[in-house]
């Protein structure tokens, strides 16, 4: 078996908490790694005063990291500005919130650059490299520019922009042409994945051949040959299940149904971001609100939404919008017994998390854009069989391309909301289970540890 390297931004290792409490992400990294003897390298999330490149290296549950501290205006300029202010926003269809600054984009190229020099002579001859999302679009080929000949893969977490937006992204030729640098890049759906593609066709020398045996397409340009995959990545299931019906999220589930009171409870979580539609969703459950009287006193809708990138100016915006639109539904409709939106800025753990999701009898997952959505995937792992939730999930998520059988809407709109969210109330038990036992077999089926193996036979070269 090939050592595995896996370069992200942040390196999650396991943590050794009980069930559930660890992303599935780092859990199917984490097995990866620990079963090729690999080492999982990135940014410490420290700063330092002057880059050195000393890595600290560390070991917890049988995985190796290897961290780096970056200076202040290396987080500044490539995390800050260009991976959060520049290409989060543009890949997420903000063109608006785009901030297109030289030293961002200068900050980036240096860290990618530092983090190739760091890292290649960590890296042995038959190893397989696989690195991870928008941060680090540039480094296989920085690592190519010192040697290293092995296979590298990219896999994007998040969209691809439509090929009329990633114009606008000055030097997006010089990013393009660094992905060619990767031998296999992968993308969480279909629709990403056609994005890609139309970029190679519209804007580049490059030729696609699209006749090979899993029809995803070769680019090729000079010597250079990227496969390209479409592998969209799940939760781990078994460990989900399990932590859904242990101790703490049976009590947490308990407590919610408690507090409920005998109203129908909708939930959301998301990470508080622009891109996951938390206004729009606010302004479509106020329209049911405002056009169904009968219904006041109820339901309710519990928002989680951690704060997130707080650094940065578009994010406190956001916050200050939500606070200001849950202020102005509770002030209209609630009643001295009744509050109609909790919106609530903390996390929970996760374990916490699964019974909340158990008591909710609707799952509301309505990004404007979204790579794919594990919350939507986690919703309907953690309902009971035999009374399960319905999920409403957004046509924009990479999600939705799996979860056909969720209630699928437009998150823009505010009357497609309401009705959909009308219709999961009224939603028979019969069609709720069959609904939720085809969501199931989907989300068993491709699992992140299907995913991680998708990617790592195409990585190493084998048919998908
Ligand atoms: C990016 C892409 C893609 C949320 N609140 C709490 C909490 N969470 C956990 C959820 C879920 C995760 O965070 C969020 O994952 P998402 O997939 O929904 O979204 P992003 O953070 O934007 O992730 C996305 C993903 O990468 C993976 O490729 O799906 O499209 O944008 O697991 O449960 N966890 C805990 N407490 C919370 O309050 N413990």
């Amino acid at each position: 078996m090939n050592r595995l390297i896996v370069i992200s931004n942040r390196v999650s290792p396991p943590t050794g908490d009980g069930p559930g409490n660890q992303g599935g992400l780092a859990v199917a990294l984490s097995a990866a790694l620990r079963e090729s003897s690999g080492i999982w390298f990135g940014w410490s999330g420290e700063e330092t005063d002057a880059f050195t490149g000393h890595i600290n290296f560390q070991r917890s549950y049988g995985v190796t990291t290897a961290t780096v501290d970056l200076e202040a205006q290396d987080v500044e300029e490539y995390y800050n500005g260009y991976a959060n202010c520049t290409l989060w926003p543009l890949f997420h269809n903000r063109l608006d919130l785009a901030e297109f600054e030289r030293g961002f984009a200068g900050g980036y190229e240096r860290v990618n650059d530092r983090l190739a020099e760091t890292v290649a002579p960590l890296i042995e001859d038959s190893d397989l490299i696989w690195v991870h999302d928008y941060h680090l679009m540039l480094l296989g080929r920085n690592l190519r520019a010192r040697g290293v000949n092995n296979r590298i893969g990219f896999f994007l977490h998040i969209p691809w922009p439509p090929a009329r937006l990633l114009e606008s992204l000055p030097g997006h030729g010089e990013l393009f042409d660094a992905m060619l640098d990767y031998d296999v890049i992968g993308f969480q759906s279909e629709n990403w994945r056609d994005s890609f593609i139309e970029y190679v066709q519209g804007h580049t020398e490059a030729t696609i051949d699209q006749n090979g045996p899993d029809q995803n397409g070769i680019i090729s340009l000079g010597e250079r040959r990227a496969q390209i995959i479409v592998c969209p990545i799940g939760i781990d299931f078994a460990e989900f299940h399990e932590a859904a019906h242990g101790e703490v999220a049976r009590e947490s589930c308990r407590r919610m149904k408690r507090s409920a009171n005998g109203r129908t409870m909708i939930v959301g979580v998301d990470r508080l971001d622009y891109s996951k539609g938390l206004p729009e969703r606010f302004l479509g459950y106020e329209r049911l609100l405002a056009s169904r009287p009968d219904l006041h006193g109820q339901l309710f809708l519990l928002q989680i939404a951690p704060p997130s990138r707080e650094q940065v100016r578009s994010y406190q915006q956001i916050r200050a919008t939500l606070d200001s639109l849950s202020g102005r539904i509770n002030g209209e409709f609630a009643d001295a017994e009744w509050v109609p939106l909790r919106y609530i800025n903390k996390g929970y753990p996760r374990d916490a998390l699964a019974g909340i999701y158990r008591a909710s009898r609707i799952g509301l997952i309505t990004p404007l854009c979204d790579g794919m959505n594990l919350v939507a995937k986690e919703y309907v792992a953690a309902q009971d069989p035999e009374d399960p939730g319905v999920l409403i999930l957004s046509q924009f998520a990479g999600a939705a391309r799996q979860l056909t059988d969720a209630l699928i809407v437009n998150p823009h709109s505010p009357d497609e909301l309401a009705e959909a969210i009308d219709r999961a109330l009224r939603m028979s038990k019969k069609e709720r289970k069959e609904r939720w036992h085809s969501l199931m077999a989907n989300i068993r089926d491709e699992d992140v540890r299907w995913w991680q193996e998708c990617f790592a036979k195409a990585l190493a070269g084998s048919p998908v």
